[in-house]
């Protein structure tokens, strides 16, 4: 199976650092999770939607596994939570879900997965730059097969 994957971050990392350098640590971690990772995209920096101040670092990496979407996310949610949280005194509110790392499955090649927990496509996908900018740069001829348009197309249209 190949699995497109969204990474994202708008954290510092004690040990780690900068968002960009937990990025580049998330691919290491699906690779000593025993995805091999095909592809990884540049990591480029996007103004935040939503309530979050600080920008993120996003970025796309193609893998292949034998696991299924749901074994799959089970892995990249054990990624992030080896990740961790953010400081506990920035824990108000609505920032206790904040997360150091973010990971989505955006496109996989069994086409559409819908399950209580998990929805491929990705719904947001065609609405996010910072997910189509880097899914694109390294798989711009994969087809969304709910519009069916290639990421290059979805990502020219916004
Ligand atoms: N889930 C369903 N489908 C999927 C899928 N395809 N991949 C479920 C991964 N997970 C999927 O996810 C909550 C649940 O979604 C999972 O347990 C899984 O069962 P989550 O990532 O914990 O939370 P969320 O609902 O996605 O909320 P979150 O993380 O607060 O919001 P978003 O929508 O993920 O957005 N701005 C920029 N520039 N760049 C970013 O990366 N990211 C966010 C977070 C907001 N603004 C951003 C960025
Ligand atoms: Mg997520």
């Amino acid at each position: 199976m190949l699995y497109l994957i969204a990474l994202g971050s708008n954290m510092r990392h004690p040990r780690l650092g900068q968002p960009r350098a937990i990025l580049d640590a998330a691919i290491e971690a699906l690779t000593q999770n025993g995805l091999d990772v095909l592809v990884q995209s540049p990591t480029i920096a996007s103004r935040p939607l939503g309530p979050s101040q600080r920008n993120f670092a996003n970025g796309a990496a193609v893998v292949e596994t034998q696991l299924s979407p749901p074994q799959l996310l089970d892995v990249l949610q054990s990624i992030e939570r080896e990740f961790g949280r953010p400081a506990p005194q920035k824990r108000i509110g609505q920032r206790w879900r904040a997360r150091m790392l973010d990971l989505d499955i955006v496109l996989w090649s069994g086409g559409m997965w819908q399950s209580p927990h998990l929805t491929i496509p990705h719904t947001d996908m065609a609405q996010r730059n910072f997910v189509l900018g880097p899914a694109a740069s390294i798989a711009g001829d994969w087809r969304d097969p709910v519009s069916g348009l290639t990421l290059r197309q979805l990502n020219a249209r916004l």
